[in-house]
């Protein structure tokens, strides 16, 4: 696409599309699932509507549904299912890729948004291999780089760590939309069995490898008792995985909705309607949800068979979607009147 770009606080190209997501208004839903491989998100695209599955080869986006791949990486596909419009985003992985999603499709994206993460995870409790976690919040846990500053890599000494603080510090709990983690736990229960959905905290680390307590001699890590730590910190901590605490945070960062801004703007160019005496609460604009497939038990050390991920990742997206048009987009929280239509 286009690729000059103009505006240096938020690029956007001529078409208006998005430096990195490539979106531009009117490709993408109000409700979208989110996940990390593109490949989970063409299988998830074949559940959606007008799909000819008899003549769409797996690995194929089907023909009916638009779809984009960007220069970064990101692959957008919207169609509709049941009807209602909804958008699948594979973005990658890690912090960084989700503040890229989540920023700039809420730039293109008008009124209030749900999305709802399906990704992969590592289980710290007794969930197991191919059973599904709903986290109805999540931390951050980052490794502490100033700690190793002064290190003397020629020995294997201890590090000193009187002025370091602690070699992984972390964030406080922030939380799903409660609404979203209660229909996604209803419904996936009804789907996948009882027995085989979590509820608990997830957190989210800046490595697959130190900050979620892999051990790796090649680097020093300080990182034994990380397991230990982070029950400490949270005694619910179910999950670890990479981009869902940027999610939840970005949802309860979110202003309000744009709908409610026009509606409630006092027309002194104050366009904040939430700063001009209203006593109401104030509503995010975007609400957020996100479950996960156990791919490693680190506990007992499984690690999921390709037969099982096959198996999961489709039927867990359908409840998804199911969940998403289940969902009112407005938290009924009687601001103003549902977006929807
Ligand atoms: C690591 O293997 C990746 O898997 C998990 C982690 O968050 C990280 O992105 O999620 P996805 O399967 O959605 O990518
Ligand atoms: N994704 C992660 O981030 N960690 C795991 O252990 C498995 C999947």
């Amino acid at each position: 696409f286009n690729m000059s770009m103009t505006n240096a606080n938020f690029p956007m190209d001529a078409e208006g599309r998005t430096y990195h997501v490539g979106v531009k208004h009117g490709e993408l839903a109000n409700r979208i699932v989110t996940v990390g491989d593109p490949a989970r998100a063409i299988i998830l695209s074949r559940s959606l509507d007008g799909v000819d599955l008899e003549n769409t080869p797996a690995k194929t986006i089907p023909a009916n549904l638009f779809s984009l791949s960007s220069h970064r990486g990101f692959l957008t596909i919207t169609g509709t299912y049941k009807g209602v419009p909804v958008s699948i985003v594979a973005i990658g992985m890690g912090i960084s890729m989700m503040d890229f999603f989540v920023r700039e499709c809420r730039a293109v994206v008008d009124g209030p948004m749900i999305i709802i993460r399906l990704g992969s995870c590592g289980s710290l409790s007794n969930a197991a291999v191919g059973d599904v976690c709903v986290p109805s919040g999540s931390y951050l846990v980052q490794r502490n780089v100033n700690y190793f500053a002064d290190h003397d890599h020629s020995s294997d000494e201890e590090i000193d760590s009187s002025d370091k603080g602690t070699p992984y510090s972390f964030s406080k709990v922030f939380k799903a939309d409660p609404e979203i983690t209660r229909t996604l736990v209803k419904n996936l229960k009804a789907q996948l069995g009882e027995n085989h959905i979590w509820s608990g905290i997830n957190a989210t680390a800046d490595s697959f490898y130190s900050s979620q307590g892999r051990q790796d001699e090649n680097f020093v890590d300080v990182n034994q008792t990380l397991f230990e730590e982070l029950l400490k910190h949270e005694p619910n901590t179910m999950t670890l995985e990479m981009e869902t605490f940027v999610l939840y945070h970005l949802a309860k960062t979110s202003t309000s909705a744009p709908l409610i801004r026009m509606n409630k703007s006092n027309g002194n160019g104050n366009s904040n309607g939430m700063e001009n005496g209203s006593k109401k609460k104030k509503s995010n604009s975007i609400r957020a949800g996100a479950c996960m497939m156990v791919f490693a038990q680190r506990i007992t050390n499984d690690f999921i068979t390709k037969e099982d991920i096959a198996r999961v990742e489709p039927m867990v997206g359908k409840v998804i979607f199911d969940s998403l048009v289940e969902l009112p987009l407005d938290s009924n929280d009687g601001l103003r009147p549902n977006a929807d239509g």
